[in-house]
């Protein structure tokens, strides 16, 4: 990998939410291209672990781009559900990424595990795995974790997908009602970054 501090990257996402909270992560002065620029289609996610689909995203995205990359693989981890989503964080929503779909599925799933489920704390936790792929095959990918419980209702309409209704430990809002840099100051992707950003 190389010494050299990274001037421009290529973020490998075509989720908007995500691009715009890694973009708001990264230094200013970075010159950051993303699918605004090119659109290149994700590749098939077959990997069982967010680190194994992080790598396999960076990787084709700099094969595509022949660029420095970086690719974000992440998702909820509700532990009544045995962990799912997990993941398949992004598959619950379906083919056009319905987020309220995803939500009433989670919702069902974790009601048809303990009806009174309302009443207890439904522990769960956000996990992002950051990878930078370099055009000469070297990588780094890092993990970050957020521990939580899910909200027993969707509260709040900032950041993206599972964001309304995960309730980060020590807080009372959910993800969807705090301000973007409260979410980045704890999160899983902050976090993440966090082991990355010397990089930059
Ligand atoms: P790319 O692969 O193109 O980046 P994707 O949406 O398919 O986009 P993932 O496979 O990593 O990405 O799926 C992660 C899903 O987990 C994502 O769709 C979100 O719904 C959810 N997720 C991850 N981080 C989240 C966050 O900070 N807040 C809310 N939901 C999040």
């Amino acid at each position: 990998m190389s010494k050299k501090k990274i001037k421009e990257i290529f973020i490998g996402s075509n989720n908007n939410g995500k691009l715009k909270e890694i973009a708001d992560l990264l230094p200013k002065s970075l010159k950051i291209y993303s699918n605004f620029d090119f659109k290149i289609r994700s590749p098939v996610e077959t990997g069982t672990t967010f680190a194994q689909n992080s790598l396999l995203k960076a990787k084709y995205f700099s094969k595509k781009t022949n660029k420095i990359c970086m690719s974000d693989d992440s998702g909820i981890e509700i532990d009544i559900l045995d962990k799912a989503p997990g993941v398949y964080s992004a598959d619950w929503s379906g083919k056009k990424r319905n987020f309220n779909l995803a939500i009433k599925r989670v919702y069902k799933e974790i009601f048809k595990k303990d009806k009174n489920w309302k009443k207890k704390k439904i522990t769960a936790r956000f996990i992002c795995v950051l990878t930078i792929f370099w055009p000469d095959g070297k990588f780094v990918s890092k993990i970050g974790k957020i521990e939580g419980r899910i909200s027993n209702i969707k509260k709040g309409n900032n950041g993206f997908g599972y964001d309304p209704i995960f309730i980060p430990n020590g807080k009372r809002l959910t993800f969807g009602e705090m301000e973007p840099y409260k979410k980045y100051s704890i999160d899983h992707r902050s976090n993440a970054f966090k082991k990355i950003k010397k990089f930059f």
